[in-house]
């Protein structure tokens, strides 16, 4: 029996090495390379489930350490923001960026839509990992995060010719991060549009939400962008699309919201002006001037992003707003994020991370295709 099997075994073997695959003729992205004619196996190029995980394989770069430190220079930073007590609902953003970089593993190769590969472009493209942000107080993590920007961002580029000031895309964490975010764009661009895709405002009055409580709890996911617009860090030529979820008082909170520089684009504009009308409008809006783009994920139905903090019924496909980030192509973005996925919220198909990966990777196609040099 012993003696059969072994003969068996050596037999399989002998089969098996006589068999010839046939040579695949193609490009081969961070996929599955063929075997050469001398049958080398390759363990050198990276597979969607090689190393660690890092969003979309890029290499890590450890982006905070002193000035004067050895460091790969680098276009565009992907930076992730643990922080998620500034939300007012369901808690869970501060693992949103480590589950977008799980949803991010399957992302190479050619867009099939714009012909274009970021990750193999002019621009070099590294993640510096997440802030080191503390967890029990707010104002010390948001002051972490406003100098882990302005440390990023002050780097020297590594394609000058193209663009001095390295840009960041931002994972979220809530959305109270933006504003670090803001901050640090303000003192290289000076003030900005904001393309502001939510369901909702997020311009509210620190009077109005938690504010009554204490100065502390004013400065929040749903107040982040009247403060921008108090510390003058955004032009008054800002839009929000995907607009649905109800204002807390009649008239107050939008005359505020125009105060504070926005035009709003709401979530069933988009069945009677289709993508165009609304790719248009944005575009209108926004003019000539140096734009940031932050994307919470619950623009999104809560059917394609069920993964956040303060989800609201009647929201965009994904394919929706994959095809509106896409066709901003052209606008010179000189700042993004995906926030507010809180992924213990998921299905177990990775719905949500899923889509905020390929939200970052249609933010990081608008950035390439469209360098900016700072002033
Ligand atoms: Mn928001």
């Amino acid at each position: 029996m012993y003696t059969v099997s072994l003969i068996s075994f050596f037999l399989s073997a002998v089969i098996a090495r006589e068999i010839v695959f046939p040579r695949i003729a193609a490009i081969q992205g961070s996929g599955q390379v063929p075997l050469g004619n001398d049958n080398i196996v390759d363990i050198v190029t990276d597979s969607q489930f090689s190393g660690l995980t890092t969003f979309a394989h890029l290499p890590y770069v450890n982006c905070f350490v002193d000035d004067g430190t050895d460091l790969t220079p680098y276009d565009i930073a992907i930076l992730g923001a643990p922080f998620d007590t500034g939300v007012t609902a369901r808690p869970g953003a501060r693992y949103g960026p480590g589950g977008i970089r799980l949803g991010s593993r399957r992302l190479e190769g050619w867009s099939i839509y714009t012909g274009m590969n970021v990750f193999e472009s002019w621009a070099r493209i590294v993640d510096c990992g997440d802030a080191p942000l503390t967890w029990l107080d707010n104002t010390v993590a948001l002051k972490q995060l406003d100098l882990a920007h302005k440390v990023i961002s002050s780097r020297p580029a590594n394609t000058t010719y193209l663009g001095r000031t390295p840009r960041v895309v931002t994972l979220g964490g809530d959305h109270t991060t933006t504003l670090s975010a803001l901050r640090s764009t303000y003192e290289k661009w000076g003030p900005v549009s904001v393309i502001h895709f939510d369901s909702h405002i997020d311009t509210w009055d620190p009077k109005v939400l938690g504010g009554g409580i204490s100065h502390y709890a004013g400065v929040n996911h749903g107040t982040f962008l009247h403060i921008a617009h108090e510390e003058g860090l955004i032009r008054n030529t800002s839009v929000h699309v995907g607009i649905r979820a109800p204002v807390n008082r009649p008239k107050g909170d939008l005359r505020n919201d125009i105060r504070c520089g926005f035009e709003m684009i709401k979530a069933r504009d988009l069945d009677s002006l289709g993508i165009n009308g609304v790719v248009e409008e944005i575009k209108r809006r926004v003019g000539d001037s140096k734009v940031y783009i932050s994307v919470d994920i619950d623009v999104l139905d809560p059917a394609f992003a069920p993964a956040t903090g303060t989800a609201e019924p009647g929201g965009f496909s994904t394919r929706e707003l994959l095809s509106i980030l896409d066709a901003l192509n052209g606008l010179p973005v000189i700042g993004a994020d995906v926030v507010e996925v809180a992924p213990i919220y998921d299905t177990a198909a990775e719905t949500t991370t899923l889509a905020a990966a390929e939200v970052a990777h249609s933010l990081l196609y608008l950035m390439v295709a469209t360098p900016v040099m700072s002033e």
